[in-house]
This record gives structure tokens, C-alpha cells and sequence, in this order.
């Protein structure tokens, strides 16, 4: 069987940066996102080939993510056939624009439903989330919350929707500053800080109340809070990395000079917040009404500004025998 799936990758308001256990992506923290429409991942799995194949973006992907690939494909079935499977995004990948999310969110799909098995919105959260922990987030479109769980097998940690991508008509300017793959996997960034940096179990204390807070900011379509709970998030898990022993630094001086844009539009009376994640690129949230002018303010500091609103679940395209 061969079956096509799509899903959107999802920024973070309140983050995910530790893991309770490796293997499984147990997080130590639950985190809340946002699915975002117009970046898409779509991937295709015949299960039942020839041999083993894993092509990106129409090229032969390298032997650790083909690896990676594979290997969660053993996930569902450890005796299973060769397959082939092919991934393509619509945005740049590994550079802190969450495509690991779509990845393996449209790989959780695709293969499963290829292996012939129909499995609900939270097993394939789960499922997603083996792949790469913020995968499961895009499962469920809109705004998004991850359980953290606290069963050692992990089927209680799974994203679930707050609300659906209709609720709240925000917009999402993802700023890039540079395209280029990150310096540091954030795997390996979060295991670092989570080893060596005294404000660690900061984050960890704050990152409950934080979630809290978004869910309701959310819900009440308050966009102060949210606003403020995202950059709290997002300092907080900044403080880990540069105070991590030797520190990680993801932000360029044109990450900075956008944070401070944010700071004088909101001086200036526009509505808009900022976060960033493993990478160097920054997302400015916004109410539509000011969308243009937050371009305007934040399009000379970056190579590249993509204006995003929310989006939907992860979907099934086609299935052929
Ligand atoms: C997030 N990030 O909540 C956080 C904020 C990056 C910074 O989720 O190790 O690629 O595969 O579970 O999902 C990126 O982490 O990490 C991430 P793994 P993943 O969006």
C-alpha cells in the first residue's frame, strides 16, 4: 500500500526543551503551540518494496536521517517490508523553523496508514512524538497542548487541540535570518542545558505556570497574556542555553535587532510578541490589523519574511494499493 499524508509544522508559545527519557522523547515539561498553514511538509510511504529508500526534497537523504527515517518506520512493525519513502518541504529544513514537527507528524501518517493500520488522534500523537517530540503538536491543528504524562511507556504523553485554527485570527511573521541548518541539533541543545545549566530547574518550576497561562490566554483570545507567556517561555529556555557550560548560542546580531523592533512596536502601541527556538530565525505573533506594518519594521533586518496564520491537523491525501 502507498499513502500520501500533509502536515504543517507548529511553533512553540510555551516550550519544550528537556526530555524525562531519551528514547521514548518523554518531555519534562508540558509545552503549548501553534500549528502554522502555509509551511507544509508532504510525504509519501509505499510499504512493501524492493528496498529500503528515503528520498528529500527529491534527493537520496543523508545515511542519519535515512536512518532515522527507517528506524521509526521499525517502530510500527519490526519485521516489516522494504519500503520507500519521500519527504518534501516548502520551507527551509533544520533551521529552527520546527520542520521536524511536519517531518515526522506526515511520516506518522503516511506510514501508518500504509502499514494498514488506522490509528486515532492521540496514537498517532504518541506515534509522531517517538519521531521528534514537537511532531506530536502537529497532529492536531490550531492551538495545541502537550501533556507531558507521566507513565514510564509514554501513552499518556500526547498533544491534544485547545482550540481549533478558527478561534483566533492571529498571524505569525516568521523573520528569517539565515536559512542555513542550525549549528547545534536541538537534541543535542536541550540535553546539554538540561546537563549543565544552573537555570534549568528554573525553567522547569515556570514552564507549568506558563502553560497555564497560554491555555488561558488562548481560550480567552487575550493576547497580552499570550504574548507575555511566550517570551517568558522563551527567555527562560534562552537563560538554559547561555548559561550551559560551554554555552550554546543560536542568535545572530539580526535575531537581536528584531527582538528590539518588538520591543518599540509595542512601545508604539502594535500588538505583537516574539518567540524563537533551536536557531538563529525569530517568529513575531501579531493581530492581523497590524500585520502589514510589523513587515515593514522587521523585513530590513531579515533575508526572508514569511507573514503565517494558524493551520490545520495533519491529513491523510491518498492511499492506492
Ligand atoms: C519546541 N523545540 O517546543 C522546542 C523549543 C526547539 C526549541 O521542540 O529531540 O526537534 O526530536 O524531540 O522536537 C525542537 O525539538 O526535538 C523543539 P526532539 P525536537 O518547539
Amino acid at each position: 500500500m502507498k499513502c500520501l499524508a500533509m502536515a504543517h509544522p507548529n511553533i512553540a508559545v510555551v516550550k519544550y526543551w528537556g526530555k524525562r527519557d531519551l528514547p521514548l522523547n518523554l518531555p519534562s515539561t508540558c509545552s503549548v503551540s501553534v500549528t502554522l498553514s502555509g509551511f507544509r511538509t508532504i510525504t509519501s510511504v509505499h510499504w512493501g518494496t524492493s528496498r529500503d529508500r528515503v528520498l528529500m526534497g527529491g534527493r537520496p537523504a543523508s545515511r542519519s536521517v535515512a536512518h532515522r527515517v527507517l528506524g521509526f518506520l521499525d517502530l510500527l512493525d519490526p519485521h516489516r517490508p522494504p519500503c520507500h519513502v519521500e519527504s518534501e518541504n516548502n520551507f527551509p529544513t533544520s533551521a529552527g523553523l520546527a520542520s521536524s514537527s511536519s517531518a515526522f507528524a506526515a511520516l506518522a501518517l503516511a506510514a501508518s496508514r500504509a502499514s494498514g493500520r488506522n490509528l486515532s488522534v492521540r496514537e498517532l500523537s504518541v506515534l509522531a512524538r517517538r519521531g521528534s517530540g514537537s511532531a506530536c503538536r502537529s497532529i492536531p491543528g490550531g492551538f495545541v497542548y502537550w501533556r507531558k504524562g507521566s507513565l514510564p511507556d509514554g501513552s499518556d504523553s500526547h498533544a491534544v487541540q485547545i482550540a481549533p485554527e478558527d478561534h483566533w485570527d492571529l498571524r505569525v511573521v516568521v523573520a528569517v535570518v539565515d536559512p542555513g541548518p542550525k549549528s547545534i541539533a536541538s537534541t543535542a541543545g536541550m540535553l546539554h542545558s538540561a546537563a549543565t545549566s544552573p537555570c534549568f530547574p528554573v525553567f522547569l518550576e515556570k514552564s507549568g505556570q506558563l502553560a497555564t497561562m497560554a491555555r488561558e490566554a488562548i481560550a480567552t483570545r487575550n493576547h497580552v497574556q499570550l504574548f507575555h507567556a511566550m517570551e517568558e517561555s522563551t527567555l527562560l529556555m534562552q537563560a538554559t542555553m547561555t548559561t550551559a557550560l560551554p554555552p550554546i548560542f543560536y542568535s545572530k546580531p539580526a535575531s537581536l535587532a528584531i527582538i528590539r523592533q518588538v520591543y518599540e512596536m509595542r512601545r508604539d502601541g502594535i500588538p505583537c510578541g516574539w518567540t524563537m527556538d533551536a536557531g538563529p530565525n525569530v517568529k513575531i505573533f501579531c493581530l492581523p490589523r497590524v500585520l502589514e506594518g510589523v513587515v515593514a519594521r522587521i523585513r530590513p533586518h531579515a533575508v526572508d519574511v514569511h507573514a503565517l496564520s494558524p493551520g490545520g491537523a495533519a491529513r491523510l491525501l491518498e492511499c492506492s494499493p
